[in-house]
């Protein structure tokens, strides 16, 4: 089986520190828990970007000091979400300028909750071929079947260039729930050398993380995902979390997949890695 590539999940779209108080809270907590995540094993850092007064934001000289002050504490690939469902698609989308080594495509609008996720399909596609100039790996999610269908579509269309890089996202209202047949029906249906890994937002995050490592997946974990240990039990932190995942990875015999193997396996752009 590959080794799995460890994705920390630092901040999200939703929660703040008065939902947990070891979330990060500006850039600084963001760049220190990226390096912490990273010698605890994860070679993906996924952000979701805070101001220095803790707010969310989309601002684009945001997005470049964090991507710069990651890339300043640890050599941990930066992968910069453009999934903000509070901000428009055209803020998102210039996201990609700071130049992260990934950042996430969603493929289509949804009901997500109690929000509407909009991602329209020509902008999408225009996001997608921005991508492809600047050489940003998409990570390519997946909240339900149909989204999976539309990502060959792109492929077939030359939007997305190989290999792929793929989150399963499960368990969002509005989306496909966590079941494993769903999860082995989608993993079938990948382009051969496709990366994937199953993300379960909520009490399923543990779960499905493990069936996915265990059918030979990546791994993705983090305060975006769950703000908990187990019930009524709060993560103290980013770190906490990473550790038990790798903990569960090498419990399988599964040894994290270290920063040149993936920048290698899913031929990122070794300057968008190291700084242009
Ligand atoms: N927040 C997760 C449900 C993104 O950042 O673009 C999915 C996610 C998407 O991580
Ligand atoms: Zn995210």
């Amino acid at each position: 089986m590959p080794r799995p590539i460890i994705t920390a999940a630092l901040t999200g779209p939703v929660a703040t520190k008065a939902d947990n108080a070891g979330l990060p809270g500006n850039v600084a907590e963001i760049a220190a828990d990226a390096k912490a995540c990273y010698e605890a094993g994860a070679a993906v850092i996924h952000i979701h970007l805070r101001d220095d007064q803790g707010n969310m934001t989309a601002d684009l000289n945001v997005a470049r000091r964090t991507v710069e002050a990651v890339r300043e504490v640890c050599p941990g690939i930066t992968q910069l979400s453009t999934g903000g469902l509070q901000f428009t698609y055209e803020q998102r989308m210039a996201l990609v300028e700071a130049k992260p080594a990934m950042a996430t495509l969603n493929p289509c609008t949804m009901t997500f909750g109690e929000a509407e996720f909009k991602n329209p399909p020509k902008q999408m596609m225009q996001l997608a071929a921005r991508m492809i100039e600047l050489g940003v790996k998409p990570e390519i999610e997946i909240y339900d079947t149909g989204h999976l269908d539309m990502m060959l579509y792109l492929l077939h269309k030359g939007l997305l260039v190989e290999p792929l890089q793929v989150s399963f996202v499960m368990g969002v209202r509005g989306g496909m729930r966590g079941d494993p047949q769903i999860l082995s029906w989608l993993v079938k249906e990948l382009p051969a050398d496709t990366s994937w890994q199953a993300i379960a937002v909520g009490r399923i995050n543990l779960p499905v993380t493990t069936i996915g490592l265990a059918m030979g997946g990546n791994a993705r974990t983090g305060m975006e995902d769950t703000l908990t240990l187990d019930k009524g039990v709060p993560a103290e932190s980013n770190l906490q979390l990473v550790e038990r995942l790798v903990g569960i990875a090498r419990s399988m015999q599964l040894e994290p997949a270290a920063v040149p193997e993936v920048i290698e396996r899913l031929k990122l752009h070794p300057e968008l890695v190291n700084g242009a």
